[in-house]
């Protein structure tokens, strides 16, 4: 893939936008510039059956507007009925190589925490790994253990070159370690989703990416 889309990448769903409406947020996003968005419905309230569908079908029209992929996670069902971009799945969300074969062609991104996995996952066909969380983060209720952007040097270190983006607790004064540590741009949903204004944000952290990957000259 080519990893100039994981510069910014907006992970959300309708729980993340507090009373915000979920479109309206994602639209303020593309605007501020986010190279690629995931659709995760998850926690309370989420949407499911058809109306997770059809907000799906709403956001990834959206997102074609503005030309940014549209990623849908977990759900390999929606992913496939949706026609989407690509899938992004996590440890316990069934085999990574079966995955792979069902996703021809498409996006796949796979959540990992360490090098093991993460050379699991390249080995598997994984597009991009997200490697998280990076720091403490009240958005995931299974939260792993936090390592912090030195993780992401241990797969460096370890010789995997699969695109990389880190996640959890990430705003724009911490997005420039997390790509000083050798990832490709990081994966934020609060810090976009839940900021007074979603453009602006993006524009502040797409910035603060675009500085340190020309210093580090990826
Ligand atoms: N996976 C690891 S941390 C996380 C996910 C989905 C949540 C990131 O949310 P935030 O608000 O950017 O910390
Ligand atoms: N990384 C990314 C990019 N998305 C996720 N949902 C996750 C880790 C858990
Ligand atoms: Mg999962």
């Amino acid at each position: 893939m080519n990893k100039e889309l994981l510069k910014l990448y907006l992970v959300m769903g309708s729980s993340n936008c507090g009373s915000g409406d979920p479109l309206s947020v994602l639209e303020s996003a593309l605007k501020g510039g986010i190279t690629l968005f995931q659709y995760r419905e998850k926690g309370t309230g989420a949407r499911s059956g058809q109306e997770k569908i059809k907000l799906g079908h709403e956001m990834m029209s959206m997102c074609r507007t503005y030309g940014v992929p549209f990623i849908v996670n977990d759900d390999v069902e929606l992913a496939l009925i949706l026609k989407a971009d690509g899938i992004h799945i996590g440890q316990d969300d069934g085999s990574i190589t079966e995955t792979r074969k069902r996703f021809a062609g498409k996006l796949l991104g796979v959540s990992v925490h360490n090098v093991q996995e993460a050379n699991d996952a390249m080995k598997c066909g994984a597009d991009y790994l997200g490697v998280g969380p990076m720091y403490f983060t009240n958005s995931k209720s299974d939260l792993h253990e936090v390592k912090g952007p030195e993780v992401i040097k241990e797969i460096r270190a370890a010789g995997i070159t699969l695109p990389i983006v880190g996640i959890g607790g990430i705003d724009k004064e911490r997005a420039g370690s997390v790509v000083e540590s050798g990832a490709d741009g990081i994966a934020v949903i609060s810090a976009i989703s839940k900021a007074p204004c979603s453009t602006a944000a993006a524009r502040e952290m797409l910035y603060e990416v675009e500085k340190k990957l020309h210093v580090t000259k990826k």
